[in-house]
């Protein structure tokens, strides 16, 4: 049996095939409006190895002067582009919320990529859940509870996955620790594509 973290929903395989080709079709015509990019660490400046994009009115970005939600590409200064339709309509069968997401950012892991263990702060709300989507290449992702020192305990995340993360979930350490090169035929190049809908302000 395996046990989740409270407020850890994971629905293993959610998305089959077809609806997995689908939305990397939705998310590779949002990297040609806003392209993938690479954010940097605050202070000093040093790459993250995930390349980043967003749609939606609002998107998450990394660099130097600090970790932000802002309306433009950080590159090109363009508005982001909106949240394609089959991402609000997962939001809207799974979040249990209401509101429609403001923010989608999109991670692209090649398969040297991590995500070290963090918490995601930086919105003015936390009521709403964090909803994120797999696809691509496996991982192993890692969670504990809301102290960095805390336990975790570690997951593997496959294409098409989702996992919900709202209440005591919320504020929890997580991470990627690695990808497993080649699991996956979704993306020609191989790596791992994750989205992740969230509200930013009530
Ligand atoms: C647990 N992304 O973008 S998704 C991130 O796979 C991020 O790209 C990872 O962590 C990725 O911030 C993990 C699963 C996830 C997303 C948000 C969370 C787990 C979370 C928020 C709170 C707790
Ligand atoms: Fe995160």
């Amino acid at each position: 049996m395996l046990v989740l973290p409270k407020g850890m929903r994971h629905i293993p395989g959610h998305l089959d095939r077809a609806a997995q080709e689908l939305l990397v079709e939705d998310i590779r015509a949002v990297a040609v409006q806003a392209p993938l990019y690479r954010p940097e660490m605050p202070r000093t400046g040093k790459p993250l190895s995930v390349r980043m994009t967003n749609c939606g009115e609002l998107g998450w970005v990394a660099d130097k002067a600090g970790y932000r939600y802002q309306d433009r590409h950080p590159v090109s200064g363009a508005p982001w582009p909106p949240i394609p339709e089959s991402l609000l309509k997962i939001w809207m069968e799974l979040s249990g919320d209401t509101r429609p997401p403001q923010a989608c950012l999109v991670n692209f892991y090649d398969e040297n990529a991590r995500m070290g263990l963090h918490q995601d702060r930086d919105e003015a709300d936390f009521s709403a859940p964090v909803l994120s989507v797999s696809l691509g290449d496996a991982c192993l992702f890692r969670i504990g509870g809301t102290e960095r020192s805390g336990p975790t305990r570690s997951f593997r995340l496959e294409s098409g996955d989702i996992v919900v993360l709202g209440g005591a979930s919320r504020l929890a350490f997580h991470g990627v620790d690695r990808i497993y090169p080649t699991t996956s035929t979704l993306l020609r190049d191989g790596g791992r594509i994750n989205l992740t809908l969230r509200r930013v302000s009530a």
